[in-house]
């Protein structure tokens, strides 16, 4: 167990609630995320316990205690299919195929009551795109874009089906199911913009989606790119020269003067 104690935390483990459920189908791309509920910092003390499945009869049993802080954060459970998607952040812990039954089950964490999920059939959309979010308490669901997060923080979204609203051919998010590609669109409500297109210098738009724009992008650079700001730069030196030249030319002028 884990010696970690600050002065006036104790170190637990029964805030963790189950918070959003993904599955297909056939249950062979599933997350489970839970979520410390309600601030506890030190709710690290997991070691040996489980979360587990009525229906399926699977469970997993967590390997070691958590390092602190733990206020608010997640878990992620994936199985191997969901960490291969294109957008999955990475799982913190991998789960056997079909590990909860998305058609009505109840998940347990522990021996902790007040962390049992039971839900009905049709409760975990299986459109390849949604999932389920459950409020603390009170259980009541969400069905939205799924969005999965890890313990580190970092969150995404997997796809199935190829969400692509300017029908470039590629989704936000990425998916294979895309005919161009599981490649993330960057910009999904403009055709010219996406993974496949050419970066094009000094429109300030990141075209081919690689998160640079203009001259931050090497296509620019060797393309012999002129910053925009540098531009602006050029402008106003020009100004300065004109106006440098101005009070020259009076000025000898003015000498010149009988
Ligand atoms: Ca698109
Ligand atoms: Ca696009
Ligand atoms: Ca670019």
């Amino acid at each position: 167990m884990t010696a970690w104690s600050p002065a006036g935390a104790q170190a637990c483990s029964h805030l963790w609630r189950f918070r959003e459920l993904f599955s297909n189908a056939d249950g062979t791309i599933q997350f489970i995320e839970m979520q410390e509920c309600c601030g506890g910092v030190a709710e690290v003390q997991i070691a040996g316990f489980d979360i587990n499945s009525e229906v399926t009869g699977m469970e997993f049993i967590f390997p070691d205690d958590l390092t602190p802080p733990t206020d608010d954060k997640y878990l992620l459970f994936g199985t191997v299919g969901f960490a291969a998607l294109p957008g999955a952040p990475t799982p913190d812990y991998i789960i056997p195929d079909g590990f909860f039954d998305p058609n009505g089950d109840t998940l347990r964490y522990a021996f902790y009551k007040n962390a049992t999920l039971p839900f009905l059939p049709g409760t975990v959309p299986t459109n390849g795109i949604d999932s389920v979010t459950f409020e603390f308490g009170t259980l009541v669901t969400t069905v939205g874009v799924n969005s999965p997060t890890n313990f580190a923080g970092e969150t995404g979204a997997v796809a199935l089906v190829c969400v692509d609203g300017d029908n470039d051919g590629y989704g936000s998010p990425g998916s294979a199911e895309c005919p161009s590609g599981s490649a993330t669109d960057c910009d999904d409500n403009n055709s010219n913009i996406n993974p496949g297109a050419t970066g094009i210098c000094g429109d300030n738009a990141d075209n081919d989606c690689n998160g640079l724009a203009d001259c931050d992008d090497p296509a620019c650079v060797d393309a012999g790119c002129i910053p925009a700001a540098s531009g602006w730069g050029l402008l106003i030196l020009g100004i300065g020269l004109l106006a440098t030249g101005t009070v020259v030319f009076s000025r000898t002028r003015r000498a010149s003067t009988p």
